[in-house]
């Protein structure tokens, strides 16, 4: 059985609304590139969405462990239209620059509590959070080459939906380790 101090519990039942969040996020963001006829948009972000919510369920799962009941939060209304594809993928890097952020709270709260499970815990969310902003540049790198206007839309798609069966690859291979 895990000790969780109540700071502690606070602190991951936030994190919890945080990735539910990223979750909803990246389901509107989806249906956006959907109405934008972006399928590999689209492709890109239902994964990212169906891993958020695995992120989330993760940190029920170690909540429950150490037998606290997690909250479920509600979580507020993500942005419904964007005015490109760009201005879309700006506004990722910067919800998951925040989820970083908050990820690196929660580990300092954990190194000052000398809480090691915890810390050890959230190593995992530190890599994952690194990997994805790491995605997440590459991808606007691509679209200042390729420029957002006329045909470029469907050579962004196609970039993007290229990097997402690169990161599905990544992650089969890193499962099968
Ligand atoms: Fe939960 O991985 Fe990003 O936000």
């Amino acid at each position: 059985m895990i000790d969780l101090s109540p700071k502690m519990q606070d602190a991951i039942n936030l994190q919890i609304s945080y990735e539910s969040y990223a979750s909803n996020f990246y389901l509107a963001l989806a249906y956006w590139c959907d109405d934008q006829a972006l399928e590999g948009c689209k492709k890109f972000f239902m994964r990212q969405s169906e891993e958020e919510r695995m992120h989330m369920l993760k940190l029920y799962d170690y909540m429950s462990e150490s037998g606290v009941h997690p909250v479920t939060p509600a979580v507020p209304q993500p942005p419904v239209t964007y005015s490109g594809i760009q201005a879309a993928f700006q506004k990722v890097f910067e919800q998951e620059r925040s989820v970083t952020l908050s990820i690196h709270n929660l580990l300092k709260l954990a190194q000052d509590e000398n809480d090691y499970n915890t810390q050890h815990f959230l190593q995992w969310y530190v890599d994952e959070q690194r990997e994805e902003e790491a995605v997440i540049r590459t991808i606007l790198d691509r679209i200042k080459v390729i420029g957002e206007g006329g045909q470029s839309l469907y050579y962004i798609d196609k970039e993007v939906d290229k990097i997402n069966i690169q990161v599905i690859a990544a992650e089969a291979a890193e499962k099968s380790k």
